[in-house]
């Protein structure tokens, strides 16, 4: 295959990809699937991360170099010389989610004898990928330069760059053909070898993906599946969320064999396995950033718990989200009962609206998703920005 590029063909770029693991999984969730985009799409990408450990799980092989056109590697090689001195100059810098790039590596950049990158450019094209929010003020923050007004770089700009869920955003992170191939898990006879390949023995029980942190209201839902007539499977995910489940079992007690909530506590997935399992689910509980979108993509009814902040900001931040989906006041209240905006009045009034609204629940989903897709993604609008900025 010839790499000659066509004037209507940008040349492939050098990304830098900076990332900061604060907690859990988003950060390095959402900077590797941008990595393996822009790879995909012929650019060469090398993550700085300074803690990559759950890339083992995440996305096998990544470490060990196995993503062709992505290079991993520590941050801390980012601040030493005799690292830098040979490094080909990249095309763009990202900062994930307002992490900073080390003054070390912008100073050998900045006073680098080099000789211009690939692409002829001397200073890269620097760019804050922000944290997702439906709120309005993304539309109007979204591609706004910042001036450096110190350290090596003074005198050159960044961009803001937001994700988000209009036209005036920067989109979501959406890989080509995503959604056509999650259309696949919609036969029952894939889903159930799909489900049997990890460990569930699926007997068309309502199957419910749960990744979650440590929900209030989790006791009175799980006690409700389990006293209703119709029978529910929970697929929990590892880590917080099976040590929530576990939590409340010691509280609500063992469920017997034959209770009508039974459930699976699944291995740490691989983010293709995971997008697959929330495909798979009637209902899914998502959290964070990066797992409500891949829920949007999947199209089934949602249940987002938001990271919580301090001051309580999440909570405009979830009711922009729930603006966005249109969400029929039963998954509002729901969302306010799952996040703690609001606490249980009484045991009972939870998991009751499930059977009856979740069509309401998944065409919210489905009609936002169908808008979504009629904008272009994430790596698309990025690429289209730096060529601009170039
Ligand atoms: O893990 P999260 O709660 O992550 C974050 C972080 O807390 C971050 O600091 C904060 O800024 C952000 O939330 C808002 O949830 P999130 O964003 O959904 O990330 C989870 C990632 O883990 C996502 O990429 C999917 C992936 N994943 C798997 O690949 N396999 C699995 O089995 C599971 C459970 C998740």
């Amino acid at each position: 295959m010839s790499t000659a590029q066509t004037p209507s063909t940008p040349a492939p770029l050098l990304w830098d990809i900076f990332c900061r693991v604060i907690d859990n999984f988003g950060d390095l969730g959402v900077c590797w699937r941008l990595s393996a985009d822009l790879a995909r799409r012929g650019h060469r990408v090398r993550l700085w991360v300074d803690d990559a450990s759950a890339l083992q799980w995440m996305a096998p092989g990544a470490l060990q170099g196995a993503w062709p056109g992505v290079q991993v590697l520590r941050w801390e090689q980012s601040l030493l010389p005799q690292s830098l001195a040979h490094l080909v100059p990249a095309d763009v810098w990202i900062e994930g989610f307002g992490c900073e790039i080390a003054p070390e590596f912008i100073a050998a950049r900045a006073h680098s004898t080099w000789a211009p990158g690939p692409n002829g450019l001397n200073f890269p094209v620097w760019i804050n990928l922000e944290y997702l929010s439906a709120e309005a003020y993304v539309e109007r923050a979204h591609a706004l330069p910042s001036p450096v007004m110190q350290g090596p770089a003074k005198g050159h700009t960044k961009y803001f760059f937001y994700p988000g869920f209009t036209r005036g955003t920067g989109g979501l992170l959406r890989e080509p053909g995503l959604v056509a191939a999650l259309q696949r898990w919609d036969d029952a006879d894939a889903k159930r070898r799909w489900l049997a390949e990890h460990g569930v023995d699926w007997t068309d029980e309502f199957l419910v993906a749960l990744f979650c942190y440590e929900p209030l209201a989790l006791n009175a839902l799980l006690q409700q599946w389990a006293a209703q007539p119709s029978r529910t499977r929970l697929l929990v995910s590892a880590g917080r969320a099976t040590q929530a489940v576990q939590t409340a079992l010691t509280t609500l007690g063992p469920l017997s064999p034959d209770s009508p909530l039974q459930i699976t506590y699944l291995p740490p997935l691989s983010q293709t396995e995971f997008d697959q399992l929330l495909r798979c689910c009637d209902l899914n509980f998502v959290r964070g950033e990066d797992s409500l979108v891949r829920a949007i993509w999947a199209g089934k009814p949602l249940v987002w718990h938001i990271y919580p902040q301090d001051d309580d900001a999440h909570h405009a931040k979830l009711m922009a989200f729930l603006g966005a989906l249109q969400a029929p006041p039963s998954l509002v209240q729901f969302h306010r009962l799952w996040n703690g905006v609001e606490t249980l009045a009484s045991e009972g009034n939870l998991a009751e609206w499930l059977p009856a609204d979740l069509d309401a629940w998944r065409s919210a989903v489905q009609n936002l998703r169908d808008q979504l897709l009629q904008m272009d993604d994430l790596t698309t609008q990025l690429i289209e920005f730096v060529q601009k900025k170039r």
